[in-house]
């Protein structure tokens, strides 16, 4: 339980700190419990913040699959086994990608495929306040998830303006104090588009209907505000107004939801949402702001302290930006990578709770009505990455929505595994949203990726590898068993070297050069989809082993395992991107796809397959270290597999590069804003993860170094030189264990390893310049310790 007063007196790597109001988006605070989203900007008289609800979301479930497209595939395949890649392609853009607009390249907002946006904006108007503070602090806590504001005028007038998104009450609440002056303010919410505000029975309402793409209305909505004064004072309204006048102080409550139904399942509140939202706002208002604030911070502190990371010498520097723009001139500052990690599971806590809707490329904070792809869910990389630190760093919770986003494309990734393969199973390609969307997207350049659904099933694996829970093994198996039915059914037989490959697919946006010089996307078993197969399959075999069930269904899939086409090294050592050594149209394309089996896979490990490692390296010597955001949050977690700890940590450095303006242009290359927010550019959340869990990945490992065996705890495997001192507790090892540790001048001197699921479980442990150890045993509640 952490009071108030305590969670204002700030740990720097728990707090993002501001010396003035955010002008922009990205320099707001982001607060959040999943499902309702605040941004507090913080502008002296004329404050905004901006709401968002996880649901807001236009479009309609709508299918937009070609049905006669299988009949092209063959045409398709022949293509490509003649070598004619770009009259294939061309074939892919006539006959296999979406029936109808598709995503409306990133731009479906009005069409059925919809987008995700912004709720409404809440304006607090503050009155009698001096034209200019003499003092000014903002900042984000990220042990509570409470966003402050203090300003202090001549004659010590000190105002506090508080705000948090309640996950136990699901309100977002706001608290205005002055110690000294009584509190004038008027309230209002508006929404640029389709939305009104009305005042009902004394609170704010903003109500409104999204476009469904066809025409009609989809999802509606509703904002309720209500003011309430403390001590004295009083509330009246106005119009659209709410008009405080002399009060103590004043608590804002915000209640919100939409009546999504869509095919994602969880605690939606559905046709119901009016009632629901003001009985929810009916409780939250009988509580005491006090109440409020403990049950929130008592459960948002609930995760977020399972696990503490320490990188030693606190800065004197305590302005985030001032911080960035330190460390970008060269000087080291390791609690920058420390406030980084704690910020990314902050945002995971804060976007994605069970029972909501999975966190999508903005998690979910959005200002605009069109968001950037729609802030949608892409499958090549970017959703899963959301996701990489669920686990590792223990909120396992946390990571559920992904497994109700990916079994509602089951039944819909049937019908377009139909038809357009003529399969058995589902498919999902690159791009998904609330509304079940799993044909290929419009263009082949990038829509026909096949693979989205195959990588999405690693997330179900790995919540059962490292939380050993039976029940969620058993339930996500079918899922699992589809997919893999889906694969297997659709290989090609390669004539010459007789292996088994996917097709037409194509290895995430990337192009190549062919002998003759003509280039193409379109191709049969990129890398990716192999390495994709061969976790997917490889898991699926060991779910019906520990299930006890499927044997003669397992031995046909190993069967298949064996001649999938193997991961190549290409003439000049590098890993291959593609069955043939092609030259990549760009060397240094963001997309990584070819190294999934280095990470998130572990296909390619530094001691079960060193030389494909040796390649892996080499591979990403060439790509290069500056990208886009989330292209480097990927290379710190690859640097990390290869233990190379200094490379991860100067991606972390290039990662922290301080961005100030949003643009789209995103060869500009990443870093972030002032917010910590990750730049793509634009804004774009999956960074912010990803580089959260390639930290967690520098200090700890726990992945299978061969195929079958149990998982290596590999201890402070990429430790950079910069971090000569620190500590950890609390990750996560798959196998069910929790792991920390201590070490100084680079070398360990503490760790503890302790089961915490059921029954006993194995894992060999590396430690630091050590030969691997044999494998350990734990059953529940014992510990290791050196
Ligand atoms: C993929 C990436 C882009 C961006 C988009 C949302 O298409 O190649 O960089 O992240 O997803």
């Amino acid at each position: 339980m952490v009071p108030l007063v305590l969670a204002m007196l700030r740990e720097p790597s728990y707090s993002i700190e501001f010396d003035r109001p955010a002008s922009k988006f990205t320099e707001s605070c982001p607060v959040g419990n999943g499902r309702l989203g605040a941004m507090m900007f913080g502008e002296v008289h004329e404050e905004r913040i901006i709401l968002n609800e996880s649901s807001m979301w236009s479009g309609r479930p709508l299918d937009q699959n070609r049905k006669d497209a299988s009949k092209n595939r063959q045409k398709i395949v022949d293509l490509l086994l003649k070598g004619k890649n770009p009259e294939a392609e061309q074939l892919v853009n006539q006959t296999f990608t979406s029936d109808g607009p598709g995503s409306g390249s990133g731009n479906g907002k009005d069409g059925p495929y919809g987008c995700y946006q912004v709720l409404g904006e809440l304006k607090i108007k503050h009155l009698g306040l001096p034209e200019k503070p003499i003092g000014y602090a903002r900042f984000l806590e990220l042990n509570t998830g409470l966003a402050v504001i203090r300003t202090v005028d001549t004659g010590d007038h000190t105002t506090f303006r508080l705000l948090f998104a309640s996950h136990p009450d699901q309100v977002i609440a706001y608290r205005l104090s002055n110690w000294s002056r009584p509190i004038d303010c008027d309230i209002s919410v508006a929404r640029k588009e389709r939305g009104a505000s009305s005042i009902v029975a004394g609170d704010l309402c903003l109500d409104g209907a999204l476009n469904d793409g066809l025409g009609g209305n989809g999802v509606v909505y509703q904002a309720r505000v209500r003011a309430i004064p403390q001590g004295k004072g009083t509330v009246a309204h106005d119009g659209s107004t709410l008009r405080v006048r002399g009060c103590d102080a004043v608590v804002i409550l915000i209640s919100a939801g939409t009546n999504y139904s869509g095919p994602i399942a969880g605690k939606h509140m559905g046709a119901a949402y009016k009632t629901e939202i003001k009985a929810i706002l009916d409780r939250a208002a009988n509580r005491t702001w006090e109440d409020l604030y403990q049950r929130h911070a008592d459960d948002f502190e609930s995760l977020q302290s399972r696990v503490s990371l320490d990188l030693g010498e606190e800065p004197d520097v305590r302005n985030t930006q001032s911080r960035l723009s330190i460390a970008a001139a060269g000087e080291s500052d390791p609690h920058l990578a420390a406030l980084l990690f704690n910020f990314g599971r902050y945002l995971l806590i804060s976007s994605s709770r069970e029972g909501g809707l999975p966190a999508n490329l903005q998690g979910l904070w959005a200002e605009e009505y069109q968001t950037p792809w729609n802030a949608d869910y892409h499958l090549n990389v970017n959703v899963q990455m959301n996701y990489w630190l669920a686990e590792s760093t223990a909120l396992s919770e946390c990571h559920l929505p992904l497994t109700s986003l990916i079994e509602s494309l089951v039944e819909p990734g049937k019908r377009t595994a139909k038809a357009y393969y003529n399969a058995p199973g589902w498919v999902s390609h690159v791009i998904t949203n609330p509304w079940g969307y799993t044909a290929p997207g419009e263009d082949a350049g990038w829509g026909s990726t096949l693979s989205g659904g195959g990588w999405l099933c690693e997330h179900l694996w790995d919540h059962y590898a490292y939380t050993g829970d039976l029940q969620y093994l058993k339930r996500i198996y079918p899922t699992l068993k589809a997919s893999s039915d889906f694969f297997r059914s659709i290989l090609v037989e390669l004539p010459d070297k007789k292996w088994l490959v996917t097709g037409p697919s194509n290895s995430p946006e990337n192009a190549f050069r062919m002998k003759d010089g003509r280039t193409a996307h379109t191709c049969l078993g990129p890398t990716i989809d192999m390495q994709i197969m061969r976790e997917l399959l490889g898991n699926t075999v060991a779910a019906a082993e520990k299930l006890g069930i499927d044997k003669a269904y397992a031995k046909e899939l190993k069967a298949t395992l064996s001649k999938l086409a193997p991961t190549q090294i290409s003439p000049d050592g590098r890993i291959q991107e593609w069955l043939e050594p092609y030259e990549e149209l760009e060397p240094q394309h963001r997309h990584v796809s070819h190294l999934y089996g280095l990470y998130p896979a572990s296909e390619i490990t530094l001691h079960g397959t060193p030389e494909v490692a040796k390649a892996a390296r080499k591979s990403l010597e060439v790509r290069g270290d500056r990208s886009t955001g989330w292209s480097m949050a990927w290379k710190t977690c690859f640097w990390a597999r290869l233990g190379d700890g200094n490379r991860a940590e100067k991606l972390i450095r290039d990662f922290l590069r301080p961005v100030a303006d949003v643009n789209f242009n995103y060869h500009n290359g990443g870093g972030v804003y002032p917010n910590l927010f990750c730049a793509h550019p634009p804004f774009q959340i999956d960074g912010n993860f990803g580089v959260t869990a390639g930290i967690a990945e520098m200090l700890m490992q726990s992945h299978p170094e061969k195929p079958g065996e149990p998982p290596t705890i590999n201890v402070l495997p990429a430790l950079p030189d910069s971090w000569a001192k620190g500590s950890y507790t609390g990750l996560r090892a798959r196998g069910g264990f929790e792991v920390s540790t201590t070490w100084v001048n680079l070398k360990l001197t503490k760790l503890t390893i302790k089961k915490l699921t059921p029954g006993r479980g194995k894992f060999y442990l590396r430690l630091p310049g050590k030969e691997r150890r044999q494998v350990q045993s734990l059953t529940k509640g014992q510990t290791f310790t050196l």
